[in-house]
C-alpha cells in the first residue's frame, strides 16, 4: 500500500513538473501583472467573480463572518442557511427564498467601481469573458454587454415553474408583480401556474446553465490572462475553472483572503508556494474596488475608469436593509 501511494506520488510529482512553466510575470504583483498585460499584448482575458464584487453595493456575500448572508439568515427560521438555495425547503416553505428575492431584484442595487473595470476592460478591447457566480446582474447594469457575461449561477432574466418537465417559463415581470402582492400574490400565481414559480437562479443540486456548459473550456483554454476577483472559491462547479486555465496564462486574485490554493496538483492557485513552484499566480490582498483601482492605474487607465464610474453617474451607495 505505502509503495503504491510512493508510486502515485512520484507519478504526480513528475506530472507537476512537467506541467511548471519558466516564471511567466516580471514580478508577481500588480505591477507584473499590468506589464504582462501591456507586453504580450493579452486580447483574451477571462474574469471569474463572486459576491465579493457587490459587497460595496451593499449586497452582503455568503461566507464574511458577522455581515455574510449565511450569517443573516436566522430571521428566516432556516434548518440550516444553505437551505434557501434548496428546492426541497423552497417547496415547503417559498416565503423564505421569495424574501429573499425581493431585496435582491435588480434595480434595488446599483454597481459598484469593479463592475465598471469589468466594462472598461472589454472597452479597452481585451475581455473574452466574465464568469459571475452573482445573481445580482450588476455587470450588465454596469454596461457588460450580454455576450461577454456568463451568469453561471442564474439570475433574474427568466423565470420558471419548478418541477415541470418540459418546463413551463413565466415572464419574469409577472413573478415580481406576484411577490409585490406579497403573500397573497404567490400563492395566486401558484395556483394559475400550477406550481411554485422561481427565477432562475441555481439551487444545489441543479445543473448550471447550457450557456456555461458550452462555452467555458474554450474560453479558459484560449485565455491569456484569468483575473479571479471577490470570490471564496468554494463552489463546484465554477471554482473547478481556475485549473481549467490555459497553462501559459497568469492568474491573479484580487480577494480580502488567500481563496483556492492548491500544493498538490494544478488544480488551483500557487502563490503561496516559492519560486518554480509559482510560475503564473499572484495574490493581490485588497477589496475589489481598490485592487480595480490599482491595477487600472498600472496599466494607465486610472482617468478612463473614473470617467466611466462618473458617466453613468450611478455607482453604489451602501444603503442595505441588512448590513
Ligand atoms: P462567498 O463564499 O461569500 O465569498 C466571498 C469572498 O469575497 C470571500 O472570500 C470574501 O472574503 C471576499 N470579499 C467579500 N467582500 C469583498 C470585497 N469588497 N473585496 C474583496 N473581497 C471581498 O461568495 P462566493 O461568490 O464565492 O460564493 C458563491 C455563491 C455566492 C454563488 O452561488 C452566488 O449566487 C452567491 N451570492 C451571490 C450574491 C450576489 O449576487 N451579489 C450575494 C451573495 C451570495
Amino acid at each position: 500500500m505505502g509503495q503504491v501511494c510512493q508510486s502515485f506520488k512520484s507519478l504526480m510529482q513528475l506530472q507537476l513538473q512537467d506541467e511548471k512553466l519558466p516564471p511567466l510575470l516580471s514580478s508577481f504583483d500588480m505591477e507584473g501583472i499590468a506589464g504582462y498585460i501591456a507586453e504580450k499584448g493579452c486580447k483574451q482575458v477571462v474574469v471569474m467573480c463572486g459576491a465579493g464584487i457587490s459587497t460595496s453595493a451593499g449586497i452582503p456575500d455568503f461566507r464574511t463572518p458577522g455581515t455574510g448572508l449565511y450569517d443573516n439568515l436566522q430571521r428566516f427560521n432556516l434548518p440550516r442557511a444553505e437551505s434557501i438555495f434548496e428546492l426541497k425547503f423552497f417547496r415547503k416553505t417559498p416565503q423564505a427564498f421569495y424574501e429573499l428575492v425581493r431585496e435582491l431584484w435588480p434595480g434595488n442595487y446599483e454597481p459598484t467601481p469593479a463592475h465598471y473595470f469589468l466594462r472598461l476592460l472589454n472597452e479597452k478591447g481585451i475581455l473574452r469573458r466574465c464568469y459571475t457566480q452573482n445573481i445580482d446582474s450588476l455587470e450588465g447594469r454596469a454596461g457588460l454587454p450580454a455576450e461577454k457575461l456568463v451568469a453561471a449561477h442564474g439570475n433574474f432574466d427568466e423565470a420558471h415553474v419548478i418541477d415541470t418537465w418540459p418546463e413551463i417559463k413565466v415572464p419574469v415581470h409577472e413573478l415580481k408583480r406576484a411577490l409585490d402582492a406579497g403573500e397573497e400574490g404567490w400563492k395566486e400565481l401558484k395556483k394559475a401556474k400550477g406550481g411554485l414559480v422561481k427565477p432562475k437562479i441555481v439551487f444545489f443540486g441543479e445543473a448550471l446553465p447550457d450557456r456555461f456548459n458550452r462555452l467555458h473550456m474554450t474560453d479558459l483554454a484560449a485565455c491569456d490572462l484569468l483575473i479571479v476577483m471577490g470570490t471564496s472559491l468554494v463552489v463546484y462547479p465554477f471554482a473547478g475553472l481556475v485549473g481549467v486555465a490555459n497553462k501559459s496564462a497568469p492568474r491573479l486574485l484580487i480577494n480580502r483572503d488567500q481563496a483556492g490554493t492548491c500544493d498538490t496538483l494544478e488544480s488551483g492557485f500557487r502563490f503561496h508556494l516559492q519560486g518554480e513552484d509559482n510560475w503564473r499566480d499572484v495574490f493581490h490582498k485588497d477589496d475589489c474596488d481598490a485592487g480595480c483601482r490599482t491595477l487600472a492605474e498600472h496599466l494607465g487607465w486610472k482617468d478612463d475608469l473614473e470617467a466611466l464610474i462618473q458617466s453613468e453617474g450611478r455607482v453604489s451607495v451602501c444603503n442595505a436593509p441588512w448590513v
